[in-house]
């Protein structure tokens, strides 16, 4: 009970503060528009008391599955190969209903379906790669309302796209959808515990969210003892690779089994699933920590805008306040520093020019390797093949055979391999471009804060670079080229000596071709990967540095045309800036860190 007062007093005291910034913001004469919204954003969230929880994790770790075991109705589809493209809130709902919104109409479409199957049908045509390619429809986000009682606590449970080997389209959905969640279950499988890729993602997912729920699934695969020996990886491997010492507890689950017995209504079955262990945590967390969490996650996002507010609100109360020649004097130093900062994003441009021209030298030496490494192995396989046709216990549609099953495997894994590399070349290199990119914002902000006087504030939270330089591809559609070469229809003519040597040289050309051909095709998706992440890099580097320009020198900019119309001298601007400040200030700082 005394938790509950204390949540509810914070809540409400969050809700008051947020209330109080959007009033004060709109009875300024000033062009904060942008964080007007955002704060709109977080009033609404707040009201609605819904909470966020979305299910996050590589493709195929489970996650629909799980979370048709959390709702006991398969409602979500699951399976192999078609991914979830889009993201599926599930809210609680008398009746299924299903509800698409799109990105580009105004309308959204609602759906009642009549059965559990339908809906899942439903779904599976609106948010599968299968049943919605590259998403023609244009749907950016589906709401599945369900009568499951979980869903009472107010909370909004999200399947999301896995982020893995997919393709570029899913991953960056999943990334978007981040900043728009509370907290998170993250699933791994038993089976690998936790991949590099999966390791990254989670120190995204870290920034986003004010908690995690760690879900290790498909522990069926294992015996008792192998689950003790894979939670201590997992927990090692969260440790070494996000610096997360302490995960709470790991649920050990097998969602497949829990569904199945929750169908069949058998209790002992789904305790025996580790599922329970898990619900009972999510409903006292639902009905105990939620609001808190709730809360702090808002707090955070608040906290971001309201600091870029009173950055430009210091400078418009400043320059409102100079003497008009001074400002127009401190505005042309700042010009001067502006323009110095430009020579660096030229430089710090250039050196990015140079880091993708070495991370595509990096690329085709690591091709050329693996064209040598192939090409021997091939051959290998070949010679094993001409000496089992010497023994006569071969013939040579063998050699044809099983060029076609070892192909398409071996250059799968090489994509798998190369991908990783590549992507932690790049990662690598844009980390530290990151690094000189921070200290440019840095430099924009302190010197503007220096050259007016006014308090410095660090960037905010939420403007944090995020990296994307990971590389997506869609394995599974990998499909390598082999069109055998046709005999020489001289060649069965020829004397059994000669017409050997003419075969195997048949052969080795042939398997020269098919890995020329395919190492091709694998190059070129990784090329198109790597661009596509200094392209993303780039444009998130002018983002960045438009948005900091405009919270200090458009400010200032727009306080001196204020001053050249006498604006301010409407009864009361400055005053109002005033106090303004003071408001937004006290509650900055009544805020922990
Ligand atoms: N053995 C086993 N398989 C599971 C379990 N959970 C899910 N799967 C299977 O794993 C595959 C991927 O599941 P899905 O829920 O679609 O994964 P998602 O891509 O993470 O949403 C499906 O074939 C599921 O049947 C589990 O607990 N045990
Ligand atoms: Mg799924």
């Amino acid at each position: 009970m005394v938790g509950m007062v204390r949540h509810g007093k914070s809540l409400s005291s969050l809700k008051h503060f947020l209330l109080q910034a959007r009033d004060v913001i709109d009875s300024l004469d000033l062009d904060l528009d942008a964080a007007r919204s955002a704060l709109d954003e977080l009033i609404q969230r707040l009201d609605s008391q819904k909470f966020h929880l979305a299910v996050l994790g590589q493709f195929k770790r489970g996650k629909s599955t799980l979370i048709n075991a959390l709702l006991g109705e398969p409602l979500l589809p699951t399976s192999v190969v078609p991914l979830t493209a889009i993201p599926t809130m599930i809210e609680f709902g008398e009746q299924h209903q299903v509800v698409a919104h799109y990105s580009d109409k105004a309308d959204d479409e609602v759906f009642n379906p009549g059965s559990v199957e339908q809906a899942c049908q439903l779904l599976a045509e609106l948010v599968t790669e299968k049943g919605n390619p590259k998403n023609k429809r244009g749907i950016e986000r589906v709401v599945l309302r369900a009568p499951c009682s979980l869903l009472r606590h107010q909370v909004v449970l999200i399947d999301t796209p896995g982020v893995g080997s997919t393709n570029v389209h899913n991953t960056s959905t999943t990334r978007d959808f981040l900043s728009q969640c509370d907290a998170a279950i993250f699933v791994v499988s038993a089976d690998p515990p936790l991949t590099q890729q999966e390791a990254g993602f989670l120190s995204q997912v870290q920034e986003h969210v004010a908690r995690i729920f760690f879900v290790m699934n498909k522990v069926d695969y294992l015996q008792d003892k192998q689950v003790v020996e894979a939670l201590d990886f997992f927990r090692q491997a969260l440790a070494e690779s996000c610096a997360i010492e302490d995960p709470g507890i790991v649920f050990c689950v097998s969602a497949r089994l829990a569904l199945q017995a929750r169908l069949k209504g058998d209790q002992t079955e789904f305790s025996a699933s580790g599922l329970h262990v898990l619900e009972e945590h999510l409903e006292d967390f639902l009905l105990g920590d939620k609001v808190s969490v709730l809360c702090e996650a808002i707090g955070t996002k608040a906290r971001a805008q309201v600091s870029d507010v009173l950055m430009q609100l210091e400078f418009s109360a400043k320059s409102a306040r100079m003497p008009l020649d001074k400002l127009e004097k401190s505005l042309g130093i700042f010009d001067e520093k502006i323009g110095e900062i430009q020579t660096q994003r030229q430089i710090a441009d250039d050196r990015l020019d140079g880091d993708e021209r070495r991370a595509v030298a990096y690329l085709e030496t690591e091709m050329e390797k693996l064209r040598t490494r192939t090409a021997k192995h091939l051959n290998e396989l070949m010679q094993d093949i001409f000496r089992q046709m010497d023994e006569g216990k071969a013939k040579e549609s063998l050699l044809s055979e099983s060029l076609a099953k070892e192909v398409p495997g071996y250059f799968q894994h090489a994509l798998t391999d190369m991908a990783h590399d590549v992507s932690s070349y790049i990662q690598g290199v844009l980390n530290e471009r990151r690094d000189e990119t921070d200290d440019l914002i840095v430099s924009i902000r302190k010197a503007a804060a220096d050259i007016f006087d006014i308090p410095y504030r660090a960037p905010s939270a939420s403007s944090v670079f995020k990296i994307d330089s990971r590389i997506y591809w869609d394995t599974h559609k990998w499909t390598p080229s082999y069109s055998p070469l046709p005999e020489g229809s001289l060649d069965r003519l020829l004397p059994a000596r000669q017409r050997r040597r003419r075969l195997e040289k048949r052969w080795y050309s042939q398997v020269q071709a098919l890995v020329e051909q395919n190492a091709e095709t694998l190059r070129w998706e990784i090329l198109q990967g790597l661009k596509k992440a200094f392209w993303s890099y780039r444009s998130s580097l002018d983002k960045r540095l438009s948005d900091t320009l405009y919270a200090t020198h458009g400010a200032i900019r727009s306080a001196l045309q204020r001053r050249k119309s006498h604006q301010e001298q409407v009864a009361g601007f400055v005053d109002k800036i005033d106090e303004a400040i003071a408001v937004l200030n006290d509650w900055m700082n009544s805020q922990p860190l």
